[in-house]
């Protein structure tokens, strides 16, 4: 097992004092201690982050991979899972990285249905760049950059996810790192993209949409493609109020793009990269 001291890095942690970033990476720590302990090489992790408070992940986790672009995290998980598809790919995005520059990357990641796990850090703010509103940022959220409010309305990633045919789809509660290290598993061990959205509080750039544990309620693991679709409909990203399922929303495993892909395929099936059958 990779012991979990030896999955952080000598790095100063520069997020704010109570960010639930760090959370989201004591959970990721947990979940690759436990898979190592299953049979997962710590060797065999790759990590690739968007350029946000999220992208900071990269600098405290100990495992390979590339610091990103922002809104090009999942491009870049997809040229290492492409470069080798034996390794197990993960990618740490901000929302704005995903839903805004990043969108389209996104929709096609889900419809590829390659072998990687997206995590989402869903602040509703573009944080690092002190505060303008994202895709999902709720309506009226003032900001310097707006500060008459948002007026567009958010858009539900789930229900984007769902339209793109994504194969796995989850949501949990950063504050929550027993529950979120679950979800990672099931999400690493999915064959296909497994797509988790993390609720995240900024406590600086966004503090009006903070503390939504209340409204958070745990569901069980759903197959169910209705479920999911009334699921997704349960919060829109706008209201105060209202209920929030966390949990696995959808598993629908279908074939993945190294089955569909002679060549990735035959790379699996050796446990190679392309170097080992040249
Ligand atoms: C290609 C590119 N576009 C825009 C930026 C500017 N930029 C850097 S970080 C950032 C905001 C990140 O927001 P998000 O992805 O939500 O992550 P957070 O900081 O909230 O974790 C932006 C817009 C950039 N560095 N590169
Ligand atoms: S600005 Fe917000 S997201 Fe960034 S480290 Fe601070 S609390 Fe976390």
């Amino acid at each position: 097992m990779a012991d979990k001291k030896i999955l952080g890095t000598k790095e100063t942690v520069t997020w704010c004092p109570g960010c639930p970033n760090h959370m989201i990476l004591e959970s990721a720590k947990r979940t690759i201690a436990k898979l190592t302990e299953q049979g997962y090489k710590h060797e065999n992790f790759a990590m690739t982050t968007g350029i946000g408070c999220h992208a900071k992940i990269f600098d405290y986790l100990n495992i390979s991979g590339y610091y990103g672009l922002h809104g090009r995290t999942i491009p870049t998980a997809l040229g290492i899972k492409l470069g080798n598809p034996n390794l197990t790919v993960l990618a740490f995005a901000g929302d704005g990285d995903t839903y805004a520059e990043g969108t389209a990357h996104f929709i096609h990641a889900a419809r590829f249905n390659a072998d990687m796990t997206l995590v989402v850090h869903d602040n509703q703010s573009f944080s690092l760049t002190t505060g303008q509103p994202t895709p999902t940022s709720q309506q009226g959220f003032k900001s310097k950059a707006y500060p008459m409010g948002e007026v567009s309305i958010p858009l539900n990633p789930v229900k984007l996810a769902l339209a793109s045919n994504a194969s796995f789809i989850a949501r949990c509660n950063a504050r929550d790192i027993n529950h979120t290290t679950e979800i990672l598993e099931k999400a690493v061990k999915h064959k296909g993209f497994s797509f988790v959205e993390i609720i995240q509080d900024c406590l600086i750039f966004n503090p009006e949409i903070n503390n939504k544990d209340k409204m958070m309620y745990k569901i069980p693991d759903n197959k169910d493609r209705k479920k999911a679709e009334a699921l997704a409909d349960e919060w829109d990203y706008n209201s105060k109020n209202g209920k929030i399922p966390v949990g696995v929303i959808y598993q629908k495993p279908r074939l993945t793009l190294d089955d569909n892909w002679p060549q990735l395929k035959k790379l699996k099936e050796k446990g190679v990269g392309w170097k080992g059958i040249n």
